[in-house]
C-alpha cells in the first residue's frame, strides 16, 4: 500500500518538473512567415531571398520552407526549391528564425550582350513573385506571398562627341598634314601622320559610374570593321585628361598611307544593367594626295584603322 502510494507520488512529481521544464507544446498553430529579403546580383546573375519564419513552438520546430518561383508577368511556376537553415551558401546562422536560398541564373537572366570589354547580363524587369511554404513537426503548414520588383533603370545618353570632321595630308614642305575641327579649329603639322583624339560625352541617370563600356566602330575603305575602346580612366596614354568625368577617350594616329575616303564611326555605350545608348553616328573624311582612291578589296594587314 505504501510502495503503491509512493509511486503514485513518483509519478505526479515526475509529470509536474515536466510540465514545469518543458511547457506544453500547442501543435494546432502552424509556423508564421513575416518578412521577406531578396536581391538580384546584377554582377553575377545570383538572385538570394532570405525569408524569416518563426513558430509558436520554438524555432525547431519548423521542418521546412519551400518556396515556388515565377518571372514577372508569368503565372507560370518556374521553379521551386527548398530553403536552408544550416548556415550553408547563403544562410548565415544555423538553426535561427532566417532561411536562404539563392536561386539559378536561368530564373532571371533574358540575355548577354557582348561589348569589346566583357559579357553584361540582362536580367527581367518587374514584379518576380515567390510563393511560400513553411511546415512545422506536427504537420502544420503556412503559405505566403510576396514579390520583389527588378528595374534597370535608364540607358546612358551621349551629349556629344568631339573629332576632327576632315584630315588632309598635302604635299606642302614634304608633306604637311592639316586636321580641320569642328568649329573652324586647325591643326596643321609638318609629318606624314598625326596622333588626335576622339571624345564622348555620356549622361546616365543611374549616375556616371552606372556606364560600363564605350566604345566606336571605323568602317574601312574595303569595309572592315574595326572596333576601339574609349576610356574614362585618366589614362594619358588614350588621352584621357581626367578620370570618371563622362569624357571618354581615345587617342589613335593616322599616317600618309590611308586612302582618301569618308570613314563611317559610330559610338556605342553599355551600362551595368546590360541597357544600350542609342548609337551616334559620325563620320571622319581623310583626303590624301599621296593616296586618292580607296582600296577596292579587302586589306592583307587586317586590323589597320583608317586603311
Ligand atoms: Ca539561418
Ligand atoms: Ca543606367
Ligand atoms: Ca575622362
Amino acid at each position: 500500500m505504501l510502495k503503491t502510494f509512493l509511486i503514485i507520488l513518483f509519478l505526479i512529481f515526475v509529470s509536474c518538473s515536466e510540465n514545469i521544464e518543458t511547457p506544453q507544446k500547442n501543435s494546432d498553430v502552424a509556423p508564421e512567415i513575416l518578412t521577406l529579403q531578396g536581391q538580384l546580383d546584377t554582377q553575377t546573375g545570383k538572385f538570394f531571398l532570405q525569408i524569416k519564419v518563426s513558430d509558436y513552438d520554438s524555432l525547431t520546430d519548423v521542418k521546412t520552407v519551400s518556396c515556388k518561383f515565377f518571372q514577372p508577368e508569368s503565372s507560370t511556376v518556374f521553379g521551386e526549391t527548398n530553403l536552408n537553415n544550416d548556415g550553408t551558401e547563403a544562410d548565415i546562422l544555423p538553426k535561427d528564425s532566417l532561411w536562404a536560398v539563392v536561386l539559378p541564373i536561368e530564373f532571371s537572366i533574358k540575355d548577354s550582350v557582348f561589348s569589346p570589354s566583357d559579357t553584361t547580363k540582362i536580367f527581367y524587369e518587374g514584379f518576380y513573385r515567390f510563393e511560400f511554404l513553411a511546415e512545422d513537426f506536427s504537420g502544420k503548414k503556412t503559405t505566403f506571398l510576396d514579390s520583389i520588383s527588378y528595374t534597370a533603370g535608364n540607358p546612358p545618353v551621349f551629349t556629344g562627341n568631339f573629332l576632327p570632321d576632315t584630315i588632309q595630308f598635302t604635299p606642302q614642305n614634304g608633306v604637311t598634314v592639316t586636321a580641320f575641327y569642328p568649329n573652324d579649329s586647325l591643326f596643321v603639322l609638318n609629318d606624314d601622320s598625326l596622333l588626335f583624339q576622339i571624345k564622348a560625352t555620356l549622361s546616365d541617370q543611374q549616375g556616371l559610374q552606372n556606364i560600363k563600356s564605350v566604345w566606336l566602330t571605323v568602317q574601312t575603305s574595303s569595309g572592315n570593321l574595326v572596333t576601339l575602346t574609349l576610356d574614362d580612366k585618366g589614362d594619358v596614354f588614350k588621352g584621357d585628361e581626367i578620370a570618371d568625368d563622362g569624357t571618354f577617350t581615345v587617342k589613335l594616329l593616322i599616317t600618309k598611307s590611308s586612302p582618301t575616303f569618308n570613314f563611317p564611326l559610330v559610338f556605342y555605350a553599355l551600362d551595368k544593367n546590360g541597357l544600350a545608348a542609342e548609337p551616334l553616328l559620325d563620320t571622319l573624311s581623310v583626303i590624301n594626295f599621296f593616296n586618292p582612291t580607296p582600296s577596292s578589296s579587302p586589306k592583307t594587314n587586317f586590323g589597320g584603322i583608317f586603311e
